[in-house]
């Protein structure tokens, strides 16, 4: 007898949301950066072991969003956490309260979606005694099903997750391959893998008003090297110029790393071409963003 559960993965911006889905399904097919709204869309990351199959959905930070794209990263975690078999709530040790998700957690609750809360990053806490009051108030005000502490850099904890998981599970078939990682296409994370890169290189606003579209992505017929031509859009002519750099080293030492983790994920040898282009607001551009189908294979 088969089972699965689906789990929707929230928290707001940088709490460690997508290094927990890398860490359970044990690749990295979402990227992981120290700045804020590094996840832009829904990553699903399946886990399967023996009878049981996990599926995880990343999702953006909760966010007060100023931007079109914003929005439309705020509409990703409703989608997402709607029909989920349960909700892995994460947050930090350090936060003051769960005030920024109280919207999220109110429908949560609506529906009727079981919560997991997991304080995650108690890797940098040098008591673990600290632990016992920063759970006692962020559980003030909700009845969560289960409180866990985590580290999604160490492991701890991750056992106990799923095993919290798996009391969620409804009997059904497997709905992806039993090998399976991700659906995600190859495009979309070698164009992740590039945008992480840049995210991990740039400073200020010039990281988020990034977007990567790619162009070509093929194997060649007389050898197993994949070609991938990527466009860097910016939104502005100074951004193109701090992306590029003196003589385009920057541009150069960025892509050299994209290069390098294209070609861990993908097995064969990668040849990596980019190009820069600005256009001007596009976080605000419903046209662009839907060209670029960003959010389109939700
Ligand atoms: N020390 C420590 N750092 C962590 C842990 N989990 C994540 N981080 C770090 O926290 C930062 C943010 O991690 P992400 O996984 O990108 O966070 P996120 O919640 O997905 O962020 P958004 O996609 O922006 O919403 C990165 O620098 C991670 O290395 C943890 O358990 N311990
Ligand atoms: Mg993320």
């Amino acid at each position: 007898m088969t089972q699965s559960v689906f789990a929707a993965i929230l928290g707001v911006p940088n709490v460690g949301k997508s290094t927990l889905l890398n860490r359970i399904v044990g690749e990295k097919i979402a990227i992981v950066s120290p700045k804020p709204q590094t996840t832009r869309t829904r990553v699903t990351g399946v886990l399967t072991e023996g009878e049981t199959q996990f599926v995880f959905l990343d999702t953006p930070g909760i966010h007060k969003p100023r931007t079109l794209l914003g929005e439309g990263m705020i509409k990703t975690i409703g989608e997402a956490a709607s029909g989920v078999d349960a909700a892995i709530l994460l947050c930090e040790p350090h936060d003051a309260g769960l005030a920024p998700v109280g919207e999220f957690l109110e429908r949560l609750k609506k529906s009727g979606v079981p919560v997991i809360l997991c304080v995650n990053k108690i890797d940098t806490l040098r008591e673990k005694e600290a632990l016992l009051p920063i759970i006692a108030k962020l559980t003030e005000d909700y009845d969560f099903d289960a409180v866990l502490p985590i580290s999604a850099v160490t492991g701890e904890g991750v056992d106990e997750l799923k095993a919290e998981l798996k009391k969620f599970a409804v009997p059904s078939p497997h709905f992806f391959p039993d090998d399976a990682v991700t659906d995600q296409p190859d495009r979309v994370i070698a164009a992740e893998l590039i945008r992480e890169k840049l995210l991990l290189t740039l400073d200020h606003e010039v990281p988020h008003g990034i977007a990567v579209e790619i162009e070509q992505f093929s194997t060649r017929e007389d050898s197993d090297i994949l070609d991938i031509s990527a466009v860097i859009y910016c939104e502005k002519e100074s951004h193109k110029g701090i992306i590029i750099g003196k003589k385009g080293a920057t541009l150069k030492k960025t892509m050299t790393a994209a290069r390098l983790d294209c070609e861990a994920f993908f097995g064969c040898k990668v040849n990596l071409r980019t190009r820069v282009k600005v256009k001007e607001n596009w976080r605000n551009r419903a046209g662009f963003i839907n060209s670029i189908g960003m959010f389109e294979q939700q």
